[in-house]
C-alpha cells in the first residue's frame, strides 16, 4: 500500500462538487485516511509549488489556491500515484480523457479542479506540508 495526497481547488468547494470527487475516488478503491477543509497559508502554497517559482504563472497560481478553503485528502490504495494521476487526469483539462476528474470538473489550465502528487516523494512532500507529518 501507498499514499498519495489529493487537492480538491478552490472553485471547486466554493460550487459544492466535492462529493463528486470524493465517490469517483472510493469507486475507484481509494482508502481516505483524512480529508480536511482547509485555508493555506501562502507560505505552505509557495512551499507547496516551488518548483514552479519564477514561472509567468506562479504568483498567480498560489493567489488562486489561498483565495478560499481546500479540500485536503490523503489517500491509500496499491500505486496510489500512479492509479490517482490517471484518474485525475491531464493537467490542461482540454487534453485530460473524458471520464477523468480534470475532463469533468476542470476549467482551465489554472482552474483545473484538483491537485494529485506526481511521485511518491512528491506525495511525501506534499502530504508533510498539508498535513505537518515531517
Ligand atoms: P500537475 O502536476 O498536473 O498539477 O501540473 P504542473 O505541476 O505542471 O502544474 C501545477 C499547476 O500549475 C497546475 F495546477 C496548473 C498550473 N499551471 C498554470 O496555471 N499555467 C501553466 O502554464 C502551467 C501550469
Amino acid at each position: 500500500m501507498s499514499q498519495t495526497y489529493l487537492m480538491i481547488k478552490p472553485e471547486l468547494v466554493r460550487d459544492q462538487v466535492i462529493g463528486e470527487v470524493i465517490k469517483m475516488l472510493t469507486d475507484n478503491r481509494f482508502k481516505v485516511l483524512n480529508l480536511e477543509l482547509k485555508e493555506l497559508t501562502s507560505e505552505q502554497v509557495q512551499e507547496f509549488y516551488c518548483e514552479h517559482e519564477g514561472k509567468p504563472f506562479y504568483e498567480r497560481l498560489v493567489e488562486y489556491i489561498t483565495s478560499g478553503p481546500v479540500v485536503a485528502i490523503r489517500l491509500e490504495k496499491d500505486n496510489a500515484v500512479k492509479d490517482l494521476r490517471l484518474l485525475v487526469g491531464a493537467t490542461n483539462p482540454e487534453e485530460a480523457a473524458p471520464g477523468t476528474i480534470r475532463y469533468l470538473h476542470g476549467r482551465s489550465l489554472q482552474n483545473n479542479g484538483v491537485h494529485a502528487s506526481d511521485s511518491d516523494p512528491s506525495a511525501e512532500r506534499e502530504l508533510g506540508i498539508i498535513f505537518g507529518d515531517r
